[in-house]
Order: C-alpha cells, then structure tokens, then sequence
C-alpha cells in the first residue's frame, strides 16, 4: 500500500503539459548560414531517454552526414559531422523525454564557403 500510494503521488506531479522535451536551443540554429560545423548540439527543455532520442543530418540529395551514431546524454543530444561541403542541410530529430512523451521536428542550415 505504501508503494502504490508514493506511485501515485509521483504520477500527479509529472504533469503531462509540462513534460515534454520540447527543443530549446540548437547549433546550428534553425536557419543560420555559417562555415561547415563539426557537429550538430541540440538543448531540450527535459531530461531524454537516450535509447529512444536521436538526431541526424543530411545533405540536398538526402545522404546522411553524421559521423556516427548520435549520442544523447541528459538534456543534450550531440552528432558529430562528416567535414560538410557548402550547401543546405537538413537536421531531423526525435526525443523521448522521460516521462515517455515523444516529440520530434526539422529544419534547415546552410553551409557557406
Ligand atoms: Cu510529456
């Protein structure tokens, strides 16, 4: 009884609006033109669930570009980068806060000589 009753409790503070791993920051930034980045960092506003949050990266002809699998660790989520050529890239991501809420978006940068 004991258990189901801190079960409980615990349920009602994680509230279900406030839980979710929304994307608070990303470098490169949505939309930014700038020399070819070495990696692709992406801040969420929760904790994630590194097995099921990933990111990555491909070039216009939609090859991917990461160096590697992408690596998410508390509330960051990294890729390292093949050396990117000038051009539009496109960053695709899923996260999966703790809490089992899924969230995912895109968007673009641009390479520039
Ligand atoms: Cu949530």
């Amino acid at each position: 009884m004991r258990r189901l009753g801190l079960a409980a409790v615990v349920a009602g503070l994680a509230s279900p609006a406030m839980a979710h791993a929304f994307l608070e920051k990303a470098s490169p930034a949505a939309g930014e033109n700038l020399r070819a980045p070495a990696r692709v960092e992406l801040h969420f506003s929760e904790l994630l669930e590194p097995s099921f949050s990933a990111v990555t990266v491909a070039d216009e002809s939609g090859a991917d570009v990461g160096a590697g699998p992408s690596v998410a660790s508390g509330d960051d989520m990294t890729l390292a980068l093949k050396p990117l050529k000038p051009g539009r890239y496109r960053v695709t991501w899923h996260a999966v806060s703790v809490d089992t809420h899924r969230t995912e978006g895109k968007y673009n940068f641009l390479v520039v000589p």
